[in-house]
């Protein structure tokens, strides 16, 4: 990181051999101690609309750090919360809040208060929302899926995707039992996941326990991006963005241009649309890191004595 290649360069600077005392105490340089510090900003990046999703804040997997420094170095019309924001699920078994996770509300609802439309779209993890869909919170939309249309005129099913959970996981079958079948498998998710709440059991999420098993993880996430792709064909839309599965992803199936968000849990990515309506996946982590290669090879170069 970037704070940690300026901390090297305090380090060699310090006078060699260190004095006594010095060498008992490490040279750190004042804005260490500074929590609030960061590498200062330059202009904030624009875009039209940022999708993010699958944050799970309120667990140790969140990277916060991260997921602050992107909010932080971005602005836009509209940014979407595309599910499982906070993790409901978590917080139940036991608090975990660290003051970065409140960093992270605090940023999106600043950008809401300077103007951005915010819309929040609840996943699985964070359902308890999904009973106050329609209201607003401190300049936050709740909706339970959204149109997006974007700035060439494409219209774009907004949802989180846990819905088609149980789709997929039938989808072989599928081909056989034809319309009501599907109807019936979205409604049975809901179902099956109601019980277990009343049970006191968290979601069950075929994404999550297909996660462990890698193999089938693979041809989970594709499948889940045909069955998507097919609902959103139903709809009759351009395009479908979600989340839920933790995979971001620009893909074509026939008239439908799939697009899912990823997460910051595992990847680190959002979903951008550019001013002229295209679309971007961002890879946060891998932009820093080269950011960070950067700044390393300007500095000898800097460094030549005129
Ligand atoms: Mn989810």
């Amino acid at each position: 990181m970037a704070s940690s290649s300026r901390l090297v360069e305090a380090l060699r600077e310090a006078p060699r051999p260190m004095a006594k005392e010095q060498a008992q105490q490490p040279v750190l340089p004042g804005w260490i101690q500074d929590p609030e510090h960061r590498e200062p900003h330059g202009p904030r990046l624009g875009f039209r609309t940022v999708w993010i999703s699958d944050l799970h804040l309120g667990t140790p997997g969140c990277n916060a750090e991260l997921l602050f420094d992107f909010l932080r170095s971005i602005q836009c019309d509209t940014l979407y919360l595309v599910g499982d924001i906070i993790d409901g699920w978590q917080l139940r078994k036991g608090w975990y809040w660290p003051p970065r996770h409140n960093d992270v509300v605090r940023c999106v609802l600043k950008q809401a208060k300077r103007g951005t439309r915010v819309i929040y779209i609840p996943g699985n993890h964070d359902e308890a929302f999904r009973d106050y869909v329609g209201l607003h919170f401190g300049g936050v939309e709740l909706l339970p899926e959204d149109i997006h249309v974007t700035a060439d005129g494409r219209r774009l099913l907004v949802l989180h995707g846990d819905m088609f959970d149980n789709v997929v996981l039938y989808a072989r079958w599928l081909a056989f039992l034809g319309d009501h079948a599907y109807t019936l498998l979205l409604k049975s998710n809901a179902l099956v996941n109601a019980f277990r709440r009343m049970f006191g059991l968290p979601y069950w999420s075929l994404a999550a326990h297909l996660k462990k098993r890698v193999k089938n993880a693979v041809q989970f996430i594709s499948r889940f991006e045909e069955v998507v792709a097919h609902a959103a064909l139903d709809r009759g839309v351009e395009g479908v963005v979600c989340g839920h599965i933790h995979s971001a992803e620009i893909r074509q199936f026939g008239s439908i241009t799939y697009y899912n968000d990823g997460d910051w849990v595992e990847s680190c990515t959002a979903l951008v649309e550019h001013f002229d309506g295209r679309m971007e996946i961002i890879d946060w982590a891998a932009r820093k890191r080269e950011s960070a290669r950067i700044r390393a090879e300007a500095k000898p170069r800097l460094a030549v004595p005129a």
